[in-house]
């Protein structure tokens, strides 16, 4: 008897959500995400875009929007090609207006030329970034894998007729982490700290978002995501056919894998630490005159830093291969159609 009821109470329990799915009641709890990317300078930015679309498409995140941190003309028609190979849809795409002079364009304009589709000239980034916080659901998680020029704009922008709020306002109300590829915290043995490449290209921006944004910001530093190589085995097989592993080709001039700094912090943005990384505990970063990062631990701090989790006592070489094999896996089979939002056949 009462098993008789506890079947029938999960029956109708399944019955009712799928009817609640069907006719749009439940909301699936889905981390949504808008990604800032400097896509063109390094390839390692394709790749992040690649595992974000396997998460995507394997139900885990929405991307919401794509702000680009620099102005070159390609930028979309890369894109555009990188979602079109995968099948899915390229969400709202914004651009930067006044962006940084030094930026070079590795790879935008070959394949966006090699695989020609996506021509549009993309609204300013922080235009789009503002829309897309407040068509957020919930919060969102802002990630940042490039020069964090849009990110500080964003900051700065003022209230306009997308939304009441100034960019610190709205950050606040609609967005629950932001997630940066920055920094580097190692010195070497003369006791210098290198800047990194992200920081160092607009130093004013990092400075402006680690001091005046009250988010909580977590940081994905160099020394993780360096030797941790993606790519390889994909670029060898699939060479120039595929606008992914054609930028690896362009960026590297030969089939070889990259580090994996964008990756991996995408890696972290949607699936949290798992068991890949460890959040320190909280802090303040500040960001030196040249571009140096310093993390200082303080209780109330709004600052982490992710280093490596290592399992069963792996070295660190170890645990960067096991993050790396997981993240070619999963682009591996999205392209081999293994996972959902493609018909397998
Ligand atoms: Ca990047």
């Amino acid at each position: 008897m009462d098993n008789g009821i506890s079947y029938l109470n999960i029956y109708l329990h399944i019955f009712q959500t799928q009817k609640d799915i069907l006719f749009g009641k439940m909301v699936i709890k889905m981390t949504e995400i808008i990604l800032d990317t400097d896509i063109g300078s390094d390839c390692d930015d394709m790749m992040a875009l690649s595992w974000l679309i396997y998460a995507q498409k394997s139900g885990k995140v929405k991307i919401n929007a794509i702000s680009v941190s620099h102005k070159t003309d390609f930028a979309y028609g890369a894109l555009s090609a990188l979602f079109d190979a995968f099948d899915t849809e390229l969400p709202s795409v914004g651009q930067i207006r006044n962006g940084l002079e030094e930026f070079k364009d590795n790879y935008c304009q070959k394949v966006a030329e090699k695989f020609p589709g996506g021509r549009y000239t993309p609204e300013d980034s922080v235009r789009i970034l503002r829309r897309a916080l407040v068509q957020t659901n919930d919060k969102a998680i802002l990630c940042g894998i490039g020069p964090m020029t849009n990110i500080a704009s964003l900051l700065k922008s003022v209230p306009d007729g997308i939304s009441p709020l100034d960019g610190r306002r709205l950050l606040l109300e609609k967005c629950s982490k932001i997630v940066l590829m920055a920094g580097n915290f190692t010195e070497d043995k003369n006791g210098v700290r290198e800047p990194e490449w992200n920081v160092k290209c607009d130093i004013s921006a990092a400075k402006l978002i680690m001091e005046e944004c009250d988010n909580e910001i977590v940081i994905l530093p160099y020394e993780l995501g360096i030797d941790m190589i993606t790519g390889e085995k994909l670029t060898k097989e699939l060479g120039d056919t595929h606008p992914l592993t054609y930028a690896f080709i362009c960026f590297n001039g030969e089939a070889r894998g990259r580090h994996s700094w964008d990756p991996a912090t995408v890696l972290y943005a949607v699936q949290g630490c798992g068991d890949y990384f460890q959040e320190s505990e909280p802090g303040v970063i500040r960001i030196g005159e040249q571009g140096e990062s310093f993390f200082t631990p303080q209780r109330n701090g709004k600052h982490k830093v992710l280093s490596l989790k290592l399992l069963n006592g792996e070295s660190e070489t170890a645990a960067k291969k096991r993050i790396s094999e997981y993240m070619d896996k999963c682009v591996e089979d999205m392209i081999d159609k293994k996972i959902g939002g493609t018909v397998i056949v």
